[in-house]
């Protein structure tokens, strides 16, 4: 099976509560392996940017506000079968929906402040990816 990349974000309320690793662990854990990684503290723009298509959702200003309140880190990783990978290994987008043993049901806060980002398709990753990471960043 070919590998695959996706994208990911360690959100704001897991750089500040410092289980950034322990967030790390569990993609290792799954077979991922980070391929690029950087922290960095979104600007608004950069937030909005990457929300576009939640734009219209009532929870968008929200959104980007949690998202620029702290500094992230901006990941690639890669697998076999990585974008729905990891979007199983994160669980569901509300902490109080997902499986035991996942990575928000296990450290994150809320629905809003749920610890992590993955691309949700084969058509968002590729470009996600290249929000934030020129080629000769990632080293597969
Ligand atoms: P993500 O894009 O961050 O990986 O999360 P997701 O696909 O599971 O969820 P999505 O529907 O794309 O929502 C993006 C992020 O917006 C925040 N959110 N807040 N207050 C709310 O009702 C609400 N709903 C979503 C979460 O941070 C969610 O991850
Ligand atoms: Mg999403």
């Amino acid at each position: 099976m070919a590998l695959e990349r996706t994208f990911s974000i360690i959100k704001p309320d897991a750089t500040r509560r410092n289980i950034t690793g322990k967030i790390i662990d569990r993609i290792e854990s799954s077979g991922l392996r980070v391929i690029a990684s950087k922290r960095v503290h979104l600007t608004r723009e950069q937030a909005e940017g990457f929300y576009a298509v939640h734009r219209e959702r009532p929870f968008f200003g929200e959104l980007v506000d949690f998202m620029i309140s702290g500094p992230v880190i901006v990941q690639v990783l890669e697998g076999e079968n990585a974008i729905a990978k990891y979007r199983e290994v994160m669980g569901a987008t509300n902490p109080a929906d997902a499986e035991p043993g996942t990575i928000r049901k296990d450290f994150a806060e809320s629905i809003e402040a749920n610890s992590v980002h993955g691309s949700d398709g084969g058509d968002t990753a590729p470009n996600e990816i290249k929000y934030f990471f020129e080629d000769g960043e990632i080293v597969g």
